[in-house]
């Protein structure tokens, strides 16, 4: 069977919670994510990375590229417009923004200021990312103006990638200057898919915005 290494707070949900719009049945191997400090790749999956699937030998990483792989080997279910139409370009692109350019400076600010703890040594690069992860919010808010979903009425696995990069950002406080997308994250959060993923997988706590150091 199907099987998806998960850890709270990781990427992983993205998985679960696209298995669980497409009412895939899969195996869920659940562990703790390891403080990243000078050492990577040191996760308990067979990759070292969360999210990763073993699919009857298959091992794959890259939230993104599994996501791909499923839809295409257990069946889209309206989760991606047909390849070849412009809204699939529209869907690959945000699909790809989600980790690529929304999330990459937040990592930065979660990197000094989360994991290593040492934010406050390194002021200018703090804000730098900060100014980025703004400048990458500010185009996805407006393409939320009167659009339920990124593809418009459709809700697609682009919308399940871009929650979990929204999710950090609101743990982080940056989330706030971006009202519409506030109520985007708050409008996926209640679909039932998600809620069982989020259960499944120990993230309840993580999406109601709580950063690490609060309870
Ligand atoms: N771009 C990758 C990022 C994967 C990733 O960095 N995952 C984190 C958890 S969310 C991890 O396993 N970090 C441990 C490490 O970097 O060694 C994806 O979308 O899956």
């Amino acid at each position: 069977m199907l099987k998806l290494y998960s850890a709270p707070r990781t990427r992983s949900i993205r998985v679960a919670w696209l298995l669980e719009e497409m009412a895939q049945s899969y195996e869920l191997i659940s562990g703790e994510f390891q403080q990243t400090g000078s050492k990577f790749f040191i996760q308990s999956t067979p990759t070292g990375k969360y999210p990763t699937i073993d699919d009857d030998g298959v091992i794959l990483m890259e939230s993104g590229a599994i996501t791909e792989y499923l839809l295409d080997k257990y069946g889209e279910q309206g989760l991606r417009p047909a390849r070849g139409s412009a809204e699939h370009g529209e869907y690959l692109q945000w699909l790809h923004y989600a980790d690529a350019t929304a999330f990459s400076p937040l990592g930065v600010v979660v990197w000094l200021t989360v994991y290593r703890d040492d934010g406050a040594d390194h002021p200018q690069l703090v804000e730098d990312a900060r100014g980025r992860v703004g400048a990458a919010l500010k185009p996805l808010d407006d393409r939320l103006q009167g659009r339920r979903f990124l593809l418009g009425k459709t809700f697609s696995a682009a919308d399940i990638m871009m929650a979990f990069t929204l999710t950090a950002a609101a743990t982080l406080g940056m989330l706030t200057p971006h009202p519409n997308l506030t109520a985007y994250l708050a409008r996926l959060t209640q679909r039932p898919a998600f809620l069982a993923a989020a259960e499944k997988t120990g993230n309840l706590e993580f999406f109601a915005h709580k950063s690490p150091n609060t309870s």
